[in-house]
């Protein structure tokens, strides 16, 4: 069988093959930790030389089978939680980490059983390996001013996945080229100017402060995160693409905060301040929240709390002082209430 009817079969539409060469924008990568623009992700240092030259993590590989999956419509619905936080699109839903890793692995079960001998490998955001641009280089998008990848017919709201494998495949599609034209809507909508022409400077993206980072963001960044919880997508619901594939009322909608009770609102930052590390690390199992740890979700509640003046929070914020990590965020919390 033709190995995009396979691909098909396994519930993927886009996808393509690239060679597993040093990556187009080495030099822009290079160029982007050198300028400090990685804030405090040091993994993104060290994991300069396998991503320049990736068969030195997988010796065998010869090329990429690289596969997007779209999470405008989440592919993997979650539980309720947390449906009153603002919360960015892609963790909506239980962990892609843990989904699509398992549908390549199911897909690259098969091709084993097609090509004994040959070598499958299968990654989504876990390995060291620059993904946007194997997906470029595979015909899925280009980059677009605020970095991510856009499709003309997926817009950018898409995880990136890809097997890597010994047989040697030809692209099949060129690469697409850049249709940003001379919008900077995502540059323009960005609250903290983080955004410069295809790069980001992520010791100021809300995504950042609220995802990755282990400490509390400067505040001037605090000020501007208004009410996301985890994440941020207005360098994307901004976009005229994805305004055009999903629709200028959805982005819209998707850019406002989740029309909840305020009610709702006020009891989901309670109980995250309120609840054991255990408690948040059990609801959160299986979602991407997980990745910011309690600790992280507790310090991104204290934000949303002062941004959004929840004088009803003072006594649980109050509480926090007695955290060591979160008693400067808390006392500048409380300031905000007076
Ligand atoms: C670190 C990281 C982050 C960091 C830094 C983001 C960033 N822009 O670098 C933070 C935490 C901020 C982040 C946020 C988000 N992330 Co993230 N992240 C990553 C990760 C792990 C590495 C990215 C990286 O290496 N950055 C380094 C910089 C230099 O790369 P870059 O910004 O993409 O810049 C490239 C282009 O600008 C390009 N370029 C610039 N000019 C030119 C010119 C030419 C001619 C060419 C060829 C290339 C080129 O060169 C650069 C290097 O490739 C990848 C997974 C992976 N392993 O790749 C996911 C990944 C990029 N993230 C993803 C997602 C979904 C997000 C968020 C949307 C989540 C959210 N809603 O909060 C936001 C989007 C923010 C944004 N505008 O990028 C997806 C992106 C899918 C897509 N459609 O692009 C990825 C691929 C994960 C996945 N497997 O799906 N992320």
């Amino acid at each position: 069988m033709d190995l995009g009817t396979l691909i098909e079969r396994h519930g993927f539409s886009h996808y393509g093959f690239a060679p597993l060469e040093t990556p187009l924008s080495m030099a822009i990568y290079r160029e982007w930790l050198d300028s400090g623009h990685h804030a405090g992700m040091e993994y993104l240092r060290e994991h300069e030389r396998l991503k320049e030259n990736p068969q030195q993590f997988a010796p065998q590989a010869k090329s990429a089978i690289v596969i997007t999956r779209s999470y405008a419509d989440h592919p993997y619905p979650a539980p309720e939680f947390p449906k009153s936080l603002r919360t960015a699109l892609y963790s909506r839903g239980e962990d892609y980490h843990l989904h699509f890793r398992q549908e390549l692995n199911a897909l690259a079960d098969e091709l084993r059983g097609h090509n004994p001998g040959e070598q499958f490998l299968c990654f989504t955001d876990s390995a060291p390996i620059l993904e946007r641009d194997l997906a470029y280089r595979a015909g899925l998008g280009w980059f677009g001013k605020n970095t991510c990848l856009i499709e003309p017919k997926q817009g950018s709201l898409f995880f990136i996945g890809q097997i890597l494998t010994s047989l040697n495949l030809k692209p099949v599609a060129a690469v697409v080229p850049d249709h940003c034209g001379t919008c900077d809507r995502c540059i323009r909508a960005c609250p903290t100017g983080a955004l410069d022409v295809r790069r980001l400077d992520a010791r100021k993206c809300l995504s950042y402060w609220n995802i990755e980072a282990k400490g509390v963001a400067p505040e001037e960044i605090r000020t501007k995160n208004g009410d996301w919880f985890f994440g941020c997508d207005i360098c994307q619901t901004v976009c005229p693409w994805n305004e055009k594939v999903f629709g200028r009322e959805q982005m819209r909608r998707e850019a406002e905060p989740p029309e909840t009770e305020a009610e709702t609102l006020v009891d989901d930052l309670r109980w995250l301040l309120t609840a054991s590390h255990k408690e948040i690390e059990r609801k959160t199992a299986r979602s991407p929240l997980s990745r910011a740890r309690p600790i992280g979700l507790k310090r991104n509640a204290l934000v949303v709390i002062a941004n959004r003046r929840l004088q009803e929070l003072r006594p649980e914020v109050q509480r926090s002082l007695n955290e060591p990590r979160l008693k400067s965020l808390a006392e500048w919390t409380l300031a905000q209430l007076t």
